[in-house]
């Protein structure tokens, strides 16, 4: 039987990232920050670390000078190990100019890479999940049940079942059926596992383990084949021996805006579903090397506060303050997730980074960078506002600023 050596991970960076614009507007979805000092890509690179696999290739459609700088100063794999991360750029492979169509599309176009890992198996992940898993759990699964692919099997309910891909096993395991985010109500009353239960459907978590063999099979033999979920996957269920490995714990998807916003604020609580800090699964991120925060004159209730922040008094509700923060007097922050900054001084010439005096944000996000102008207002719109303005954006009733945008003092959105 293999061992998790054998086991390369590939982990789905991101598409064109259009559901999480502005954030994806001037870096890599992996780069995007999760938790006021992580990065989305820290999730799954961590649990690859974890679960012992190190051979790790991070799939994006473009290259961003964060992205790099983030991957390298923190997985130093050791250099004489089998150990690495990498990341293969859609835009840097040489015999394609056109970009990715979808994530089957994006690991075809890899599969040279792929091939020459010599592994028994490769780990397909996502990279906008929130979740601590022990991989190794998976693969046993798939190496006992003798499975071409093993899915990621989670729970879920029937508000959720149109996003998921949905399926179905025997008591054996096997999948025996298979619905990519099915919409019809005819489809979805087929697709029920439990009828007694809130959680009646088994959703796809959208990773998967492949023999290599069957990978690289699959990926050549069909090559109009553009997604896993909505083309490998339901072709596999109908040929192959594909299994659902379950796992039942805090698993969220961080895909949109809205799921990013909520996902993000839950952890602010101090009975939040998730924490970051578990010592027999550490979620690594870059070592900064941040002094501690000043806060002074302040209130703070339910606020993750991470390092190298100076807040002056201030009051702050059910948000992320994320490093480098800077908030001046006399702000009320509620709602809202604040993601800091690169460094603590401006480029030249330019207004101070950070919250200004006098400041009301509510229900908004301000990317990193931010130069808020004294005396601005945002507040929230309803749900299922869209907007794009020159300056800052709104999904879903969000009020999104983007990186590096500086507002003018008495801005009111
Ligand atoms: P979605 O999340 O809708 O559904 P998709 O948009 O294909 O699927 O994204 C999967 C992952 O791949 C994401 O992390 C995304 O950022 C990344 N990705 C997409 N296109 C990419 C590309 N061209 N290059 C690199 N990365 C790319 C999937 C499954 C469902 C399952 C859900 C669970 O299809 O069956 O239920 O995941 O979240
Ligand atoms: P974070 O601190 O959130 O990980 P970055 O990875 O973007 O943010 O930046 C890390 C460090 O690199 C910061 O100290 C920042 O000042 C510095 N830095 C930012 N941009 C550049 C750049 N273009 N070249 C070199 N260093 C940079």
């Amino acid at each position: 039987m293999p061992s998790i050596k054998d086991v390369a991970a590939v982990i789905m960076g991101g598409g064109r990232g259009t559901r999480l614009y502005p954030l994806t507007r001037n870096r890599a979805k992996p780069a995007i920050p999760v938790a006021g000092k992580y990065r989305l890509i820290d999730i799954p690179i961590s649990n690859c670390i974890n679960s012992g696999i190190f051979r790790i290739s991070v799939l994006t459609q473009f290259n961003s000078a964060s992205l790099n700088r983030h991957v390298s100063q923190t997985y130093h794999m050791d250099p004489f190990g089998m150990g690495y991360v990498e990341i293969l750029a859609a835009e840097q492979t040489e015999d394609n100019n056109d970009w990715y169509q979808g994530t089957a599309d994006a690991v075809r176009r890899q599969l040279s890479q792929v091939r020459s890992e010599c592994v028994s198996d490769v780990l397909i992940l996502a990279g906008d999940h929130l979740y601590r898993m022990d991989y190794a759990a998976m693969l046993q699964t798939h190496w006992n049940t003798g499975a071409d692919i093993t899915v990621g099997v989670i729970p879920i309910d029937g508000e959720e079942v149109s996003r998921f891909g949905v399926l179905k096993q025997n008591d054996d395991g096997r999948i025996v059926a298979f619905a990519e985010k099915p919409q019809t109500p005819a489809v979805q009353a087929e697709m029920v596992s439990y009828p007694e239960r809130t959680n009646c459907y088994l959703g796809s978590m959208g990773i998967y383990v492949f023999k290599l063999k069957v990978l690289i099979d699959l990926l050549n033999e069909h090559p109009h084949f553009d997604d896993f979920g909505a083309d490998v996957i339901p072709f596999a269920v109908d040929t192959m021996a594909v299994f659902g490995h379950e796992f039942d714990d805090y698993w969220r998807d961080i895909g949109t805006i809205r799921s990013y916003y909520n996902t993000n604020l839950e952890l602010t609580r101090h009975d939040a579903p998730f924490h970051f800090y578990d010592p027999r699964g550490p979620i690594y991120t870059h070592t900064r090397f941040l002094p501690g925060c000043i806060i002074e004159d302040s209130s703070l209730q339910d606020v993750m506060l991470t390092e190298g922040c100076n807040i002056r008094a201030s009051s702050i509700s059910h948000s992320i303050v994320g490093v480098r923060s800077q908030i001046r007097r006399g702000s009320i922050i509620t709602d809202s997730i604040i993601m800091g900054a690169d460094q603590y001084e401006p480029m030249s010439n330019q207004e101070p980074l950070g919250i200004g005096e006098n400041c009301y944000i509510q229900g908004a996000i301000i990317d990193k960078n931010v130069s808020l102008g004294a005396g601005s207002v945002i507040k929230p719109f309803p749900r299922g506002t869209d907007i794009d303005n020159c300056k800052w954006v709104v999904r879903d009733g969000i009020v999104v600023i983007p990186k590096g945008t500086v507002l003018p003092p008495g801005t009111i959105i």
